[in-house]
């Protein structure tokens, strides 16, 4: 299996992460996608290439323009104005509150466009996004050319990030963007199925009214764990996409026993879609000793998890999104993989 990898990654690089209301060290920080290459290389699971530059055309197709100049432009209009150090919003338009004017400082531009105040924006910030949204296509354009597998080994994440707006350390959805793009080259349906512990919120969201994309999710449950306010089973697609959307909200705790089952169920919903081509955002926060995450799975688990999702037999990209056990890492994604190849 092919793995994509840029350098790149390192320019999204934190000072502090505000986190339990404190600032803290980063947990996603340019540790994870080293751990996650050098794991790749170790177990020998195939060569390892450089992304290439597709351009904002792809990622225009899923995010907003006026969003993705906010990205390119943040950083420098935010040092101007306060200096340099990480970008944070501090207020957000909740109920009663307008959502129908752009407010014209940086401040209320970084409020506008954001959901959480735990993802700072930093010097690199544009640049490791664009790179990670070009591993994602570059994985992408590997299905296209025949290949029925690849890992996109993608930082920052992307699962978080809706059309217009960026958190839970993600600002280009880099697996809509691929699944977008797949569809754009011929690709009839895609399925996109999320193992990260957390709900895809911006996937759900971007997809939430298509029947050519299907998206479904094993998470943990909106009413105790962030992001809160999406994920919940109710939540089954809008107008043309009824029926195309499937969450699988789990309790805290959850082991591999009780995780299988479900993502057998989604693994059949997938199936029964007939995609032609399948993406999976691989989080492995549902690890036990993840430091922000309370499922129970073992890295053995992740060996089955890949074994199950070959069995769709369809094409398959795997696009990296959450996990903060920084030295399990590259051993649970890398088992994903290998119980794939190995199936
Ligand atoms: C891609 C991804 O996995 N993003 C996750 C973003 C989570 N951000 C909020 C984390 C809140 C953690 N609170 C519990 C910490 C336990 N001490
Ligand atoms: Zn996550």
């Amino acid at each position: 299996m092919i793995t994509v990898y840029s350098h790149d990654h390192r320019y999204q690089n934190a000072t502090v992460e505000l986190i339990d209301g404190k600032l803290m060290p980063p947990v996603e920080n340019p540790k994870r996608a080293e751990m996650l290459l050098s794991r790749v290389h170790e177990t020998g699971l195939g060569d390892v290439i450089a992304p290439h530059d597709f351009g904002l055309e792809p990622v225009l197709r899923i995010h907003d323009s006026g969003f993705v100049s906010f990205l390119q432009t943040a950083w420098d209009t935010w040092i101007i104005e306060h200096g340099d150090y990480d970008a944070l919003p501090l207020n957000w338009a909740t109920r009663t509150m307008r959502h129908d004017r752009i407010p014209e400082t940086i401040d209320g531009k970084l409020s506008y466009y954001s959901f959480d105040a735990g993802t700072p924006i930093t010097a690199g910030t544009w640049k490791a996004a664009i790179s990670s949204a070009n591993v994602a296509l570059t994985g992408q354009s590997l299905l296209q050319r025949g290949e029925r597998v690849a890992f996109s080994l993608c930082r920052p994440p992307g699962h978080h990030a809706a059309a217009d707006f960026y958190g839970g350390y993600c600002f280009l959805n880099n697996a809509a963007i691929a699944a977008q793009a797949l569809r754009d080259a011929g690709a009839a349906r895609v399925a996109i199925l999320d193992v990260d512990y957390h709900h895809g919120n911006g996937t759900q969201a971007i997809f939430y009214d298509r029947a050519d994309i299907l998206f479904t999710s094993i998470h943990a449950n909106p009413k105790q764990e962030y992001p809160y306010f999406l994920g919940y089973d109710d939540e089954t697609g809008a107008g043309e996409g009824e029926g195309y959307n499937r969450n699988y909200p789990m309790p805290w705790g959850i082991q591999w026993d009780d995780y299988y089952p479900v993502l057998t169920d989604a693994l059949q919903f997938i199936g029964d879609y007939a995609p032609d081509a399948l993406v999976i955002s691989l989080g492995v926060d549902t690890f036990e000793t993840d430091p922000i995450s309370k499922f129970r799975l073992v890295s053995e688990d992740f060996l089955r998890m890949g074994e199950a999702i070959a069995r769709v037999a369809k094409p398959t990209l795997f696009v990296m999104e959450g996990g903060y056990a920084v030295e399990a890492l590259g051993i649970n994604a890398v088992n994903v993989l290998l119980g794939f190849e190995n199936a």
